[in-house]
This record gives structure tokens, sequence and C-alpha cells, in this order.
């Protein structure tokens, strides 16, 4: 299946009306307070953010996994997947492919059918958390980090065979996520293990071609419950120095523990110039990976706050890889992802609206009050209208959830693919 932008066009007839006059109603009043709606517009337009290939299927807990009729049953179809969701809401232009459940058969086929749905292939994905089919070692006791040095080998090797894969498809990093850590206090050694990590961390990044990034992900619990080997930003910035300039720093917002200050790490890592990736979610407990900004959107706003500032105030830092981390065993999956999408730009659009100059004046002069009344003013305008301008000028949907459910995708992809497809993935 696929979508024309004739097809979204002519959808999109209907609500264009109101578009104008809600988008002319908002330029007004922003106007009236020195910001410029065509600007915000403008920078929503561009934002583009992966769509990771496991969250196209149904997610699976540890107790089961429900299937979602009409799943990809190869790369391709997920591609087709990101490709509706791209025509959809404009925003969706790269994905993120995770090694081994994605191996390219034929490589200049995958690019083609990526490029001509809009797409670029962002950062890759090793795995060292689950044990590769007929392979001589094993994870269950680390990977990077094994006291077992031929475990160790294999996890380097793996992850040096997904950067030549994402060379052939123009990714330009890799992400390493490690489940490394322990179940019980006294069974691994904390120094070691770290060092152990750091040094084939060093190996894998020596095999980074020269325009290449390494995101170096964190998390403190989960599937070990007692320690992980890379625990926190801290850990993680400080294997990335040790690793060199294009080591980065990757924040997960599920990777923290309840009520972190996840804004000040990304302020923190900014200012040092270190944050290199971004992976979406929302979270009640842990890591939930649930919808983004379906639990604590105040929470993403304030994040996106300290994104935009350092955007704007740290050239060193580069311009981060954003990318949608969630999976879910009770919706749709694209649907899913579109209320994410859209809950990722609303919060961008909030925090492009702050009077940063207002702001930093208030501070200056110790106004409590009116820093508080700053940011919150920026929350709450209601950013909707921008958002579907900014749909609207990229040919998208203004609405891409009306018009997902308007087409009965999920039913011409099941119809296509049958209703008891699985998608790899967990
Ligand atoms: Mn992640």
């Amino acid at each position: 299946m696929k979508i024309s932008r004739d097809l979204v066009a002519t959808i999109n007839k209907t609500g264009a009306a109101d578009q104008e006059a809600s988008f002319g109603f908002l330029s007004g009043q922003l106007d009236k307070s020195g910001r410029d709606a065509g600007e915000v517009v403008r920078k929503l337009s561009e934002f583009q953010v992966a769509i990771p290939s496991w969250a196209l299927g149904a997610g699976g807990t540890r107790f089961g996994r429900f299937s979602m009729p009409g799943e990809p049953r190869s790369l391709e179809e997920k591609i087709d997947d990101v490709g509706l969701l791209h025509a959809l809401t404009g925003s969706a232009g790269a994905i993120s492919l995770h090694i081994p459940w994605d191996v390219p058969e034929d490589y200049r086929a995958i690019r083609e059918r990526a490029s001509e749905a809009g797409l670029v292939f962002d950062a890759m994905n090793s795995n060292t958390f689950q044990d590769p089919k007929g392979a001589p070692e094993s994870y269950k006791y680390g990977s990077l980090s094994n006291s077992a040095h031929a475990s160790r080998e294999q996890a380097i090797a793996h992850n040096i065979e997904v950067i030549r894969i994402g060379e052939k498809l123009g990714s330009k990093s890799l992400t390493v996520w490690l489940a490394d850590g322990a179940n019980f206090p006294g069974q691994a050694n904390f120094q070691q293990a770290l060092d152990r990590a750091a040094d084939s961390l060093s190996q894998i990044y020596a095999a980074l071609p020269g325009d290449w990034k390494l995101f170096i992900e964190y998390k403190p619990y989960e599937p070990n419950f007692y320690s992980t080997v890379i625990q926190d930003w801290g850990t993680s910035f400080m294997l990335a120095n040790h690793c060199g300039p294009k080591a980065y720093t990757l924040v997960d917002l599920g990777h923290h523990l309840p009520n972190t200050n996840i804004e000040q790490i990304v302020a923190t890592l900014m200012y040092k110039g270190k944050l290199g990736g971004f992976h979406f979610n929302d979270s009640k407990y842990g890591d939930d990976d649930l919808t983004v900004g379906s639990i604590k959107p105040y929470a993403l706003f304030l994040i996106f706050n300290e994104l935009v500032y350092g955007m704007r105030n740290n050239p060193g830092n580069p311009y981060p890889a954003w990318m949608i981390d969630a999976s879910h065993n009770t919706k749709d999956p694209l649907e899913d992802l579109i209320q994410s999408l859209e809950a990722i730009r609303e919060a961008y659009a909030k925090a492009l609206l702050v009077d940063q100059e207002a702001l930093g004046n208030a501070q200056q002069e110790h106004d409590v009050v009116r820093c508080q009344e700053i940011l919150q003013d920026a929350y709450r305008t209601d950013v909707r209208p921008l958002l579907r301008q900014a749909r609207l000028q990229s040919g998208a949907a203004l609405d891409p959830l009306a018009a997902y459910r308007q087409l009965d995708v999920r039913r011409h992809l099941t119809d296509q693919r049958g209703s008891e497809t699985v998608a790899t993935g967990l």
C-alpha cells in the first residue's frame, strides 16, 4: 500500500478552511508577543524523527505477545510502513535498523525502496542482549564486559559487522546499548566489568568510519536487576570520553529512575558537546516504553526547552539523532507512532515558543514567578495549528490519525500480508 500526495491533498480539503482560520488566529496572537509562527512551522517541517524497525509490530512482554494483523513480514515491508507514516505525518523521514533482525539481502534494492519513500537510514542498532543463532559464545553473563575473552571478541566483531552493514545503507552512526550487568551482589566485579566494557567500546570505536558517530546508551536496570555496567549518563559520558571525539552519550527517556531530572542531564551533556542521540518514549514506573507524551507531557516540554536552548547555544554539540523507542502490545503500532510523533512535535513547538531572552532576564533578576510564567505561557499555548500547518506545507495530512483510519490502512495491510504475520523484534 502506498499513499500518494494527491490522495493526501484530497483528504486535506476537509478541514482546510478550519485550519486557515485557526492558524491565522494563532499567528496573529504570537505576532503580538513578537513570536514568528512561520519560523516555528519551518523548524517543525525540518524536524524528522527516526522510526525503529522493531516498533512496527506489536511489542511483547515477558508474559506474552499479541500480534497485530498485517504486521510487516520483512525489512521491505517495514520500510513500507515507515513510508506510510512519513506520507501521513511528514515527520518520519528516517528508519533505524536493528541487527540481526533486519539484515538486508539486496542492499541496492533496500536503499532504493527507502529513498522512494523519502527515507534515510539513521543509527544502526547492534544486539548483544540475545544469543545469536548458532554462535559459539553466549552473552548470558555479559557481552562487551564479559569476563570471558571469547564472548567479548564475538560481541566486538558483531558490532563491527553492524557498522559494515550500516555503511552499505548510508547510515552514519552506531548505537550500543548493553544489557550487561549483574542480578546479585557479588556476582561481578564493578571495576573490572567497567574496564572491559571501556576496552571493548574502544575497539569498536577504532572500526568507525571517519564520518560516523558512536552513541553509548545507558540504563539503570533491566534485564539485570542489581546493577548494569553502563547505569547512568555519567558512566556513558565517561566511556564516550574514553573512546574519543566521535563517541557520544545517548539519552533514552525511559532509562532513568523515577523522577530523575532528565532536562538537567540534557543540559549538562549539551554544555559538554556530548549529547549524540535521543530516544523518545514515556513511562510511569520504569522503562515502560509507553507512547510519547501519554504520561508526562510537561516533563517532555521541559526537556525540549533544554534541547532548543542547547541547539541554539552549544555549537560544539552535534545535531542530535532523534528516534522513537517505544513498544506496545495493545495499540496498532502505526497509530501509536502517529500519536508519538504528534506529542514530540507538540513539545518541540512549545519549546520554540519560549521567550528565551525574557527568561534569561527574569533569571538574572531572580524573578522566580516570572520565570515559571514564561515557561508555562509557552506550554499552555495550543500549538496544534502550527503542527497542521507544517504538515500541510510538506504535503502530509492535516490530521494523520484521522486519515489513517479513513484510508483503512490496517485493513489494507492485513489483506496484503495476512492476519497471522509476526514482525521480527521483541
Ligand atoms: Mn533506547
